[in-house]
């Protein structure tokens, strides 16, 4: 009985034309049942939509954590049934070329300004790895880029293998990136990174690229405190997944004297609330309200 008259509280007029699968009879926090889909704990994201709720006052919200696939398995579901979902986005990312998506205006810049991504390294590498150092300083490619290679991510399972695939076809941009550097010898290095699609990318392309050259990428996966944590006690050398300066600045602060910037692979990224452009009448952060 109290759930009915819960209901019958908050049918306040919303016009429903029918066209999604959801009940416009709710308000759009009940139909979305107070819940931003998101990623892993660790992801700066993550504390930026928490940061949004208090911005916003969207006091019964939570940002439900998972991981990168599991959200973007509730976003498919959600659109194959036409229903309003709020997730955790960023860009670059291959769901706004899957999917016809829109980032919520965030007037209160809870998810902060365009920002760039960085490599970085243990603190001394580049003094005890000029080479590989000038490599990961000249390492910058495009949004277009990184979109290609998580474009064929998503139809190969092995990300190495269409990482290699991309780079066979794009000489004339690693020739770029290579030029100047001296081909190795089996030399070992330990890249860190976080299985966010962007960082899989990229991780996968430098590997691609170095073991090409006659290095010996070895590649750890890891959550985000203990890939900056990796990389700082140097049980692994570099990471191509430090977004810069805000989404990481807690993880930056906190190792900044055990690191070293080696250069952005990355310019202009962009984070935030995300729904399917269905969602016609919610276009702000501050809508989720209604
Ligand atoms: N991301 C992808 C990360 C950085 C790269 C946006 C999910 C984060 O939020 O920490």
């Amino acid at each position: 009985m109290i759930v009915a008259a819960a209901f019958a509280l908050v049918g306040c007029g919303s016009s429903d034309k029918g066209s999604s699968g959801s009940d416009s009879s709710k308000s759009i926090g009940e139909q979305l049942n107070y819940t931003i889909t998101g990623i892993d704990p660790g992801a700066g994201v993550t504390q930026a939509a928490q940061q949004s709720i208090k911005d916003y006052g969207l006091d019964k919200y939570n940002v439900q954590t998972s991981s990168e696939s599991t959200m973007m398995a509730s976003l498919k579901k959600a659109i194959d049934n036409k229903q309003p979902i709020v997730i955790t986005g960023w860009s670059p990312h291959w769901m706004f070329a899957k999917y016809d998506l829109k980032y919520l205006d965030d007037p209160k810049k809870s998810f902060g300004d365009a920002e760039n991504i960085y490599t970085v390294a243990h603190k001394g590498f580049s003094k005890s790895h000029p080479n590989l150092a000038k490599f990961f300083s000249q390492f910058q490619w495009t949004d277009d880029d990184m979109n290609a290679v998580m474009l064929k991510q998503q139809s190969n399972d092995d990300a190495l293998a269409a990482a290699k695939d991309w780079v066979k076809d794009n000489q004339d941009k690693v020739s770029k990136w290579t030029k100047g550097i001296k081909k190795g010898n089996g030399e070992e290095i330990k890249m860190a990174y976080v299985a966010w699609s962007s960082e899989v990318a990229s991780t996968n392309v430098v590997k691609a690229i170095l073991d090409n050259l006659g290095y010996k990428v070895t590649l750890q996966q890891l959550d985000a405190a203990p890939m900056w944590a990796a990389v700082a006690k140097g049980s692994a050398d570099v990471t191509l997944s430090a977004w810069l300066p805000v989404t990481h600045k807690a993880y930056y602060q906190k190792y900044k004297d055990q690191v070293e910037k080696l250069g952005v692979s990355l310019k202009g990224t962009k984070l935030g609330l995300v729904v399917p452009k269905y969602m016609k009448d919610v276009n702000s952060i501050s809508d989720l309200k209604k």
